[in-house]
């Protein structure tokens, strides 16, 4: 156990009334690290929250006859009540309406104006109204914006700027001399090849064009435009030059921001830059995860093709849809969802493999012993080869969540449990019963249950309301990093009452 601060985020989403899987899947990655953090004896903040602001919202507003603000409240709702039900445990939810955060954004464009990073200047390019960004001729692609293929428009106004051209050697330096600045490392090949190496040019930070933003302090006419309001949004909400600034000095920098490939740029070109111009540290690392796809097109609000994630979670339940999203897709590469994947997940993996697993030991151990289970040691070979997998597991799965590879910290818990499945199948304990070797059999018992206690210990970080219901089952309170360890159950222990954990879908 350690007291070292971990501080996490998650992007904040444009407020939607359509949240689909894609958006679930980087909060329940990010919710996973910060569990296992805090089960690793961490000091975790997780940031998660919404972006409010820019001509879209102000749009949708209009056309709904309400204010832009009226609008973000009612959405953002959705939000927090679907994060609810996938049991997330964000720290602190940010708004980027939140006052705290508009005076802290105010203060912060005008000391980049003081001191020189911020200018006025005129702004001719294209832009993508839903992207809302800007590019350079150079950057479209068949003259189309490069994120999402539609239609740009050309654009002139008077605009502050941010004097990015200026930190391009800094960033440079940034990428050689921190390696695990941005991952995974193709990332940043794309980062080098696809921006730095074609010269940084200084960015556009104010719109005139629309009102729904932060206005400028000294110029009101401008409103901050999305990335400055946005990205700060990591520092305001640790109290970044506010009254009480003690969670800035607490867990800035950063240690992740787990962000879509899509947002890796300004998170790490932008982000670091704006960081170096407030001569603040840099966050540790972040990571650009891939996209979930249905039948290889991204799952988007625009492309329609997506149900609301509820349904899943009401059909197949809460902890079936957060282990196909953290087990599925190696974190880092594109993935297909699809129902189908998520049905067959849920009975091989979940039903078979973990719940039949509990069930039937929990079963035998009642059947044989009413339930109170000892350990007389009686260790064959195979019981040995088991104590030792089980032994090894805790490494195995730190190391694997160290390199953020949650899909194969899975798969090193599910290997014991599967090894637990053959266990039973060698030993036969319902063959130990009849031959009356009931110290054989007491021991063999105990070492599945052994097993699946440590294996929910960090299957508490995944799935949480399952291991608490294991854990129940289990009628253990055994369940803390101190206790990872094989024997840690008590003799002559009583076991709770058998539940279903999973039922097949069919
Ligand atoms: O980008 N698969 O917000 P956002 C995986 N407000 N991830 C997906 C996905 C999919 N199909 N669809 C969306 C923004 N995401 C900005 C962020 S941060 C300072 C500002 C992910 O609501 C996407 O990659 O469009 C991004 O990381 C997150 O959802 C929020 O997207």
């Amino acid at each position: 156990m350690n007291n070292k601060k971990y501080y996490i985020t998650t992007p904040i989403y444009y407020p939607s009334a359509n949240f689909h899987i894609g958006h679930c899947y980087t909060t329940i990655i990010a919710d996973s690290i910060a569990r296992f953090k805090r089960l690793q004896g961490y000091d975790v903040f997780f940031l998660t929250g919404s972006d409010e602001h820019g001509l879209k919202i102000e749009n949708k507003a209009k056309e709904k006859g309400v204010t832009p603000k009226e609008y973000v409240d009612e959405i953002v709702e959705n939000a927090k009540d679907l994060w609810k039900s996938l049991n997330i445990s964000y720290d602190k939810f940010i708004r980027t309406t939140d006052d705290y955060h508009v005076a802290t954004v105010k203060k912060i464009f005008s000391k980049l104006y003081e001191q020189g990073d911020i200018y006025l200047g005129e702004y001719e390019g294209m832009y993508c109204t839903p992207c809302e960004s800007y590019w350079t001729k150079s950057q479209l692609v068949d003259g189309k914006c490069p994120d999402c293929g539609r239609e740009v428009s050309l654009v002139k106004e008077q605009s502050y700027f941010f004097r990015l051209s200026k930190y391009e050697e800094r960033i440079k330096k940034l990428f050689e001399e921190q390696k695990d600045f941005i991952l995974p490392e193709s990332r940043k090949n794309e980062m080098v090849n696809n921006f730095l190496n074609k010269g940084l040019e200084d960015l556009c930070v104010s719109r005139t064009t629309f009102s729904w933003g932060i206005p400028v302090d000294f110029d009101p006419k401008h409103v901050i435009y999305v990335w400055i309001d946005a990205l700060t949004n990591y520092i305001t909400a640790l109290g970044y030059l506010s009254d009480d600034d003690s969670n800035f000095k607490k867990y800035w920098p950063a240690d992740l921001h787990l962000v879509g490939k899509e947002i890796v740029r300004f998170h790490t070109i932008i982000w670091p830059a704006l960081l170096m111009a407030l001569d603040l540290p840099l966050p540790k690392g972040v990571f650009g995860h891939g996209w979930l796809k249905i039948n290889g097109d991204k799952i988007s609000k625009s492309l329609g093709n997506y149900k609301d994630p509820r349904e899943y979670i009401n059909t197949y339940g809460v902890d079936a849809v957060r282990y196909f999203a953290l087990r599925e897709v190696p974190l880092g590469s594109d993935g297909n969802f699809s129902e189908e994947a998520l049905k067959q997940r849920t009975n091989t993996d979940l039903a078979n493999t973990l719940g039949n697993l509990l069930n039937r030991t929990i079963s035998m151990s009642e059947k044989y012993f009413d339930g109170i289970i000892k350990n007389p040691n009686k260790n064959d070979e195979p019981s040995k080869q088991l104590i030792d997998d089980v032994n090894t597991l805790k490494q195995k799965v730190e190391a694997n969540m160290e390199q953020l590879d949650v899909s194969n910290a899975l798969d090193n818990i599910f290997d014991i449990l599967r090894k637990c499945n053959k266990y039973i199948d060698v030993e036969m304990p319902w063959i130990l019963a009849k031959e009356e070797k009931y110290e054989e059999l007491e021991t063999v018992l105990y070492n599945i249950l052994e097993s699946i206690r440590i294996c929910s210990i960090f299957l508490k970080c995944f799935m949480p309301e399952t291991a608490d219901n294991i854990f129940r089952q289990l009628n253990t309170d055994k369940t803390t990093y101190d206790t990872l360890y094989f024997g840690c159950l008590e003799n002559n222990h009583k076991l709770g009452q058998k539940e279903i954990l999973f039922n097949r879908i069919d």
